[in-house]
Formats: C-alpha cells, sequence, structure tokens
C-alpha cells in the first residue's frame, strides 16, 4: 500500500515539478499538455499508457485534438504519492 505525500516531502516533490498545479478542493495535480496536432497528442498517450499500465498507475485525463489535461492522484492513498510524481516526471519527458 502506498502512502500519501505529506509535509516537507510533499512540498519539495511539489516544487520538483514544472508546469503541474494543485487542485483545488482536492489532493490531487493537473497540468495541460499542448502538442502540435491530434496525431502527437495522442502518440504522447500511446507512450504514457505504456508505462502507466507498467507501473499499474494510472493517469485521469481528457483529450481534445492537439490538448491533453491530466489529473494526477493515487486513488489507493487518496492523495498525492510518489507515484504521481514519478507518472508526472515521466510525461514531462514524453511530451518534451
Ligand atoms: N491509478 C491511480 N492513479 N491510482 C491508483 O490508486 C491506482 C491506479 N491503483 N491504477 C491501481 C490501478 C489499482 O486500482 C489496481 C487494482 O492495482
Amino acid at each position: 500500500m502506498v502512502s500519501k505525500l505529506e509535509g516537507p516531502a510533499r512540498a519539495q516533490a511539489l516544487a520538483s515539478l514544472a508546469g503541474w498545479a494543485e487542485v483545488p478542493g482536492r489532493d490531487a495535480i493537473s497540468k495541460s499538455f499542448r502538442f502540435a496536432d491530434f496525431n502527437a497528442a495522442f502518440a504522447f498517450m500511446t507512450r504514457v499508457a505504456l508505462a502507466a499500465e507498467k507501473a499499474d498507475h494510472h493517469p485521469e485525463w481528457f483529450n481534445v485534438w492537439n490538448r491533453v489535461d491530466v489529473v494526477l492522484s493515487t486513488h489507493d492513498a487518496d492523495g498525492l504519492s510518489t507515484r504521481d510524481v514519478a507518472l508526472a516526471t515521466f510525461m514531462d519527458q514524453a511530451a518534451g
């Protein structure tokens, strides 16, 4: 069972992420990614989907053409965990 990130560890983890924001009213983080077109957005989603399945940790996301809105939270921990930080970092690299 993964535990929730709290206190200084949480603050430090959030500070290490660029462009991710805390979701109001929920222990989760969000980011909106934009790509050249749908093809690029879906290629990103495919890379992330394979990594997410491998890690058994999945994003909540919404896609419209070149935009992918992402929310990350750990359902099993009812909040933010290191798994979300790892997935956010992977997403930033995959979008890069
Ligand atoms: N994804 C996320 N974001 N949080 C979880 O707690 C989670 C998950 N748990 N993917 C996994 C799957 C769990 O439901 C399965 C049963 O391992």
